[in-house]
């Protein structure tokens, strides 16, 4: 059985306003069938408004630009391409990260695994942890959830909403209660359940930034109690529809708590998925997970080589006409 249904297919949805839009702008570009430097300036734009970011737009094609020249052969558009993408793909770094490891089942994995979901208000976290919970589902494991986003009322219903939908427990106290009580008490039981993971949703309001980062603080302090090794994973939500500002947020996030990797957010909902290649150059975070709509099946577990494919598809059938 596949670890996860249909994952090159949601990672192509997800990519499909990122990857029209650049599949206009680069087939444009190479309509002539000739390589010129306005070729790579071309090319620097389309991957700059994606939001690739200029630094990463420059190191990318730069490299690509060495790897065309040391083929010793003309440059052609298929040339080109496939550079481009093998130095996408070198960026993204295609050995799978090991916090990738951790969140696929297996003997070795920590039990409960505790997964800490973190990331400013409205990203998506809440949404995120339902896909999460249907992702470990699939490969057999009991979820259990901890609604630590004490801040709203709101938030905790949204979080039974989705656990009763995915069948799964929540653990839950009263709004404005201390979130690090409520992921002890998640932490506790999916032990005494013999549960395979724990998810923790936490808040994520930025106006009173250093009270969240000290709370977010304590929820590590207290659920190391239980586990001196938890929590196994810190996963940052973000909203791929958000830019560059979204990186500025994300970056305070990064200062304040360790985190192990992305889940990018509302993929579907930009043409900017380029976002991506961003994050890992000047984060320095792999993307483990993308979200591709609303639905708790929304969701595909990041791969490097696949990602870069589907955005480079169309393109690839262009260049062989
Ligand atoms: N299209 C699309 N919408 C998404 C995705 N993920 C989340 N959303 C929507 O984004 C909005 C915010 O999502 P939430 O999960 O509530 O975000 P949150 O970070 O928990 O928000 P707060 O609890 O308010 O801090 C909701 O309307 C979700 O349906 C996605 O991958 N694609
Ligand atoms: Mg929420």
């Amino acid at each position: 059985m596949p670890l996860f249904f249909g994952r090159k297919e949601r990672t192509e949805e997800g990519v499909r306003r990122t990857r029209e839009t650049w599949f206009g702008k680069l087939s444009r570009i190479f309509q002539s069938g000739h390589v010129s430097a306005e070729t790579w300036e071309e090319m620097e734009e389309a991957l700059v408004s994606a939001d690739v970011g200029v630094a990463t737009a420059q190191a990318v094609l730069q490299r690509a630009r060495e790897r065309v020249c040391s083929a010793g052969e003309a440059a052609t558009p298929g040339l080109v391409v496939q550079a481009v993408k093998e130095e996408m793909l070198a960026l993204l770094g295609e050995e799978a990260p090991s916090a990738k490891g951790l969140l696929e089942a297996g003997e070795s994995r920590p039990r409960p695994l505790v997964v800490l979901v973190v990331g400013v208000n409205g990203s998506g976290k809440t949404t995120s942890i339902a896909k999460l919970t249907r992702f470990f589902q699939e490969s057999g494991d009991k979820v259990v959830l901890g609604a630590a986003d004490t801040f709203r009322a709101a938030a905790i219903d949204q979080l039974q909403a989705w656990a009763r939908r995915l069948n799964v427990e929540v653990i839950a106290h009263q709004p404005g209660s201390d979130p690090a009580a409520v992921a002890f008490d998640a932490v506790q039981a999916a032990k005494a359940r013999g549960a395979g993971v724990v998810i923790i949703d936490t808040a994520g309001r930025l106006h009173t930034k250093s009270n969240l980062m000290e709370e977010l603080k304590k929820v590590r302090r207290v659920v190391q109690r239980l586990d001196p090794t938890a929590p196994h994973v810190t996963l940052l939500v973000m909203d791929a529809t958000t830019g560059q500002n979204g990186l500025a947020q994300a970056r305070a996030f990064t200062q304040a708590v360790a985190c192990d990797g992305v889940f990018l957010a509302k993929l579907d909902g930009t043409a900017k998925g380029g976002a991506v290649f961003a994050i890992r150059q000047e984060l320095g975070l792999p993307v483990l997970f993308i979200g591709t709509g609303e639905g708790a099946e929304d969701i595909s577990p990041f791969d490097p080589r696949q990602f870069v494919e589907a955005l480079f598809t169309p393109l690839a059938v262009d260049s062989r006409a």
